[in-house]
């Protein structure tokens, strides 16, 4: 009987969504799995999770989506949202401004509690509701080329940007996971060592035949 075993992927990435209340994670999170959207969603009470399974550069990825509540008192604890995070996508809403101005309260807890490597991208969400910003695309871009975080402006809403926005977070990861796979077995294999020339000293006193000499 043919049937696919979960286990089917190269990677699993944990990817975390974090900010204010109401900015918009939980339907971020639904448009990008399941590809729907709710209107009237209720307020995150502890931890979800949900995931998608993708390919990035030839390889299967399986996004692992952590969401929690922006809102202090439904929050899971923080230590374990975080551990074992690759990735997150930091979420504001253009058309209120408070919300991105605790970007950086967001920003100095990932900082306090996940790992410093892991990759971040601010999301401006609701752009649908140009009408009503509060938050002009290049103030937050600004603040990202500060802070080294990619920057997107997303609508749940009218699926605009979430796709690009999780595959951008996906991609930087990889590329770094590969990075680094690539440098353990180069370091495994001798090859990252830096190579020198063999000279013949045969004619010196002593046993020495031949000398490994180190150019760098
Ligand atoms: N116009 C518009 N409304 C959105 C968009 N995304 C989410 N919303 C609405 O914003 C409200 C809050 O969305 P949620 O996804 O529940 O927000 P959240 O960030 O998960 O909130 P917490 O769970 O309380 O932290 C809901 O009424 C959504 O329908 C969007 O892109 N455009
Ligand atoms: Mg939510």
């Amino acid at each position: 009987m043919a049937y696919k075993v979960d286990q089917e992927y190269d990677y699993l990435f944990k990817v975390v969504l974090i900010g204010d209340s109401g900015v918009g994670k939980s339907n971020i999170l639904s448009r990008f799995t399941r590809n729907e959207f709710c209107l009237e969603s209720k307020s995150t009470i502890g931890v979800e999770f949900a995931t998608r399974t993708l390919q990035i550069e030839g390889k299967t990825v399986k996004a692992q989506i952590w969401d929690t509540a922006g809102q202090e008192r439904y929050r899971a604890i923080t230590s374990a949202y975080y551990r074992g995070a690759v990735g997150a996508l930091l979420v504001y809403d253009i058309t209120k401004r408070q919300t991105f101005d605790n970007v950086q309260r967001w920003l100095r807890e990932l900082r306090d509690h996940a790992d410093s490597n892991i990759v971040i991208m601010l999301a401006g969400n609701k752009s649908d509701l140009n009408h009503l910003r509060a938050v002009s695309s290049e103030t937050a871009q600004v603040l990202a080329e500060k802070e080294g975080l990619s920057f997107l402006e997303t609508s749940a809403l009218e699926s605009f940007n979430v796709e690009q926005a999780f595959q951008t977070i996906l991609i930087d990861i990889y590329h770094i996971i590969s990075k680094k796979a690539l440098a353990a077995e180069e370091a495994a294999s001798g090859i990252g060592i830096p190579q020198g020339t063999t000279i013949n000293v045969g004619n010196l006193s002593g046993n020495f035949g031949r000398r490994a000499c180190c150019s760098n």
